[in-house]
Order: structure tokens, then C-alpha cells, then sequence
């Protein structure tokens, strides 16, 4: 069953019977809901056509995947020196082979590949792999990207955009981008933790700042970050932060932080996202598939939440040991929104494990999961996995309000998943029919 357009979402939590589900008939509507109601896909790496050659599809990117080079070099003799010598298209032979000829593709992202294929009728054997590089050939992106969408079950994704990114920053300079199914967010690492190595950029670019970030450069981050606003119309700002962040400490992030980025977030009405506890490069010889994960002190997010009650913070943290205390937290703040099971928590026994605590302690106030893809052809098994792993949480949630005496309607479960994978985003950054 493919997703219904996003108006007919809202409209079915209206529209649907409100008489209370047998215990029997509680599984099958939430799977149906689930099925056809269509996500928002709040963070992702992917890009619109504007972006051209930046934004990544087919079997040669989906092979190539950071997150299955890190496995690749578990189950081949092939040196990392070795690999990056090779062209995308041998890179690509050589994962195939290692990953999907000589082992089971068992592993979250090896099964998503089969998933892609099969979901767009391509033979998933081993000798598949010419097959869907001459079915990717033949795609034209726009029509391709309808029909991935809507395989997905996503009406609109959020990207990762960097204003001082090399290859991003021509088309937003040059009018943008105007896609209704891709939406834009001011991706701030290089002007937070990366000040260091990037005040220079925005000193060409004719803004007065320096490397202590004295003087007129708060005033003068705030203009860069109104010029784009203006520019990407982002639906929030966000950074990615490592397992050691800390608020507040004596570091240029965190006064870039508290005295230009916030405030600015408060003057455009956007949130600021928080992605909290990447190890950085701990094996830089594997490039993106180097980082890792360490457990952050959260109590950052505690002095932020209280420190700015006016700013609203979407968070994700990456230590599997960090999530009981952000859903204290977000019980404590109604201005901490979190968000996503984040890369190595996105495998279905760890997010079964995130998504039933959340409930517990949240209801239905978060939001579960984003698809972090980089490859467009993602969406279809994160999206698929994550609809698989919700409906029996979801389903068990409501047979025990069932049991215990309640009643539960199918406008419910409608207006229930319409919140968790639409309207708490919708919320709180404005969004409308995403
Ligand atoms: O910082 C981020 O947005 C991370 O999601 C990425 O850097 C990471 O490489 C990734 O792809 C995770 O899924
Ligand atoms: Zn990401």
C-alpha cells in the first residue's frame, strides 16, 4: 500500500471511524496507517536536482555507502590505501563482491540493498549488479525521484546544507533551489566547531570577524547568518557536536553558540538542532566510515533547555547510553524535541529498544526516527524498516490501553502517527503539507 498525499493524511485523522478497534483489529489499522500515511523525512544528506553531481543515486553510490566500506574492510584482504586507488565503479565491484557474492547480506545496510533492488523489480542475486547498472542509466532523476518518494512512503525530505560547502554554495548564490519535496537547513559545523579552520572564508567573504571571535565578528556572524536565511529559507539550523560537547565552556563554539546562533534562531523563529556524541575520524585510513561513538555529558542539553527557554532544540544523541536521560530531559524541558535513532543506532533491535522508552516516557511527543540517507534509493529500506519495527510498538501500546480498559479508534492511530512523523516537525519550524 503506498502513502496517501499529505493533505489526505491530515484529513483522514478527521475523517476516520472514531469508534473504539476491537483487540483483534488493533494490529492490522496500525499497520495500514502506518503504510499509508506519508513521512517527513527531517534529516537527510540528500539534494535536490539543482545540486546536480552533489546529490548521490544509484547502485555505485548505494554500494559505496560509508556505511558499507566500514564493512567491506572487515571481510576483504583489500587495504584501505588499496581501495581509494580504485575508481567509484571498481569500488563498487569489489564491495559487491565481497559483501553480497562471498558473505549473506545480513548485516542493516547490506539488507537495504536488496530491499532497493527488489522494490524497484531488479533481481537481487549475485550476478544483479550489471542489471541495475544499466536500469539506473535509464532513469531520469525528477520522474526517479517521484517514484523512489513514493515507494518510501515520504512526501518531503530535509537536507544537510553547508553555506561554506565548495561545491553547494554556487546554486545557492545563484537563486537556489526550489524543489517542493526538498526542504533546506543551515548546517553550521564549519562555523562552530570548525571556526578554527574557516573564520578565514568568512573574512574573504567580506565579513569582519577574526580568529578569537572578538571585536564585531558576533555581530558579523549574525549578518552571515541573516544573508542565509535570506538565501536557503532553512527550516532550522543545526550542528553535529562530539561525545566531549559541553555548554557552557570557555570554547569561540560555544560563544558562537550562545551569543550569534541562538539568537539568530530566536529572530527567524527557527529551531537549532543538536547531534550530539560523534567520535571524530577515530580511523581517518577509512575516510567518512572513520568516525564513531562516544557517550556525551548531557547535561549540556540541561544548561542549553534552561539557559534559552525561548529557543527550541531538536536532538538527537548518537551513545546508545544517552537516551534514557534526553527523554528525562525532554520531560523536563517542552522546549527539547528529540528526534531519530542517529546512524549506529539506526538498526531495528536498537531502535525497537529507543522508540518503546520514548513512548513510555513521552507519549507521542517526538519524533522517532529521520533517514540520514545519502543516497536517494535509502529512503525505501529506512523508512521501510522503520514502519516495520513501529508497528508492533505502536500496536502493543495501544492493546495495553486496549486491556486496560480504554478504547482506540482508527482517527486515532491516524492522528497519532500523523504527529510523530508530521505535525511535532510541522510545529516547530513552520512547515505546511511537507
Ligand atoms: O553529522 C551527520 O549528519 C551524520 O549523520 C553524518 O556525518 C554521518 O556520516 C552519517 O552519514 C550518518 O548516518
Ligand atoms: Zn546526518
Amino acid at each position: 500500500m503506498e502513502a496517501t498525499s499529505a493533505n489526505q493524511a491530515d484529513l483522514n485523522s478527521k475523517v476516520l471511524p472514531a469508534e473504539p478497534l476491537s483487540g483483534g483489529q488493533i494490529q492490522s489499522a496500525v499497520e495500514e496507517v502506518l503504510a499509508s500515511t506519508p513521512f517527513i523525512d527531517i534529516h537527510t544528506h540528500l539534494f535536490s536536482p539543482a545540486f546536480g553531481k552533489v546529490g548521490l543515486w544509484g547502485i555505485d553510490e548505494l554500494l559505496t555507502y560509508h556505511y558499507l566500506e566500514a564493512e567491506f574492510f572487515r571481510s576483504s584482504n583489500t587495504t584501505p590505501e588499496q581501495y581509494w586507488k580504485l575508481s567509484k565503479r571498481e569500488q563498487a565491484n569489489a564491495i559487491w563482491r565481497a559483501l553480497f557474492v562471498e558473505n549473506s547480506p545480513v548485516s542493516e545496510a547490506t539488507r537495504g540493498i536488496i530491499a532497493v533492488l527488489h522494490a524497484l523489480g531488479l533481481p537481487t542475486g549475485p550476478s544483479a549488479l550489471e542489471e541495475a547498472r544499466v536500469f539506473f542509466k535509464a532513469q531520469s532523476i525528477e520522474e526517479h525521484i517521484r517514484r523512489v518518494f513514493r515507494i518510501a512512503g515520504v512526501s518531503s525530505v530535509v537536507m544537510t546544507n553547508d553555506p561554506l560547502d565548495p561545491e553547494e554554495q554556487p546554486v545557492w548564490l545563484n537563486g537556489g533551489q526550489k524543489h517542493e519535496q526538498f526542504h533546506a537547513v543551515l548546517r553550521l559545523d564549519r562555523i562552530l566547531w570548525g571556526w578554527p579552520g574557516h573564520w578565514q572564508r568568512l573574512a574573504s567573504e567580506g565579513y569582519a570577524v577574526d580568529e578569537k571571535a572578538s571585536g564585531k565578528s558576533i555581530a558579523e556572524v549574525r549578518r552571515f547568518l541573516g544573508d542565509w536565511h535570506e538565501r536557503m529559507r532553512p527550516l532550522y539550523m543545526a550542528v553535529s557536536l562530539t561525545d566531549t560537547f559541553f555548554y557552557p565552556d570557555d570554547s569561540i563554539a560555544s560563544k558562537i553558540l550562545g551569543e550569534a546562533v541562538l539568537p539568530s534562531c530566536r529572530e527567524f523563529g527557527l529551531p537549532m538542532s543538536l547531534m550530539i556524541g560523534v567520535r571524530r575520524q577515530v580511523n581517518p585510513a577509512i575516510r567518512l566510515a572513520g568516525d564513531a561513538v562516544g557517550r556525551a555529558d548531557l547535561r549540556a542539553v540541561e544548561n542549553l533547555c534552561r539557559s534559552f527557554p525561548e529557543n527550541r532544540f531538536l536532538v538527537s544523541v548518537l551513545s546508545r547510553e544517552n537516551q534514557h536521560e534526553l527523554c528525562v530531559y525532554a520531560r523536563k524541558f517542552n522546549n527539547l524535541m528529540p528526534f531519530g535513532c542517529w546512524w549506529f543506532l539506526n538498526n531495528p533491535s536498537i531502535v525497537e529498544e529507543i522508540t518503546r522508552e520514548r513512548i513510555e516516557l513521552l507519549g507521542t511527543s517526538f519524533i522517532p526516527q529521520h533517514s540520514d540517507a545519502r543516497v536517494l534509493e535509502q529512503v525505501i529500506y529506512k523508512w521501510r524498516n522503520t514502519r516495520r519495527t513501529l508497528a508492533p510498538i505502536l500496536t502493543n501500546a495501544y492493546k495495553l490501553i486496549h486491556n486496560d480498559g480504554g478504547g482506540i479508534s482508527r482517527r486515532d492511530i491516524q492522528r497519532d502517527v500523523n504527529r510523530l512523523f508530521r505535525s511535532n516537525f510541522e510545529k516547530w519550524t513552520g512547515l505546511r503539507g511537507g
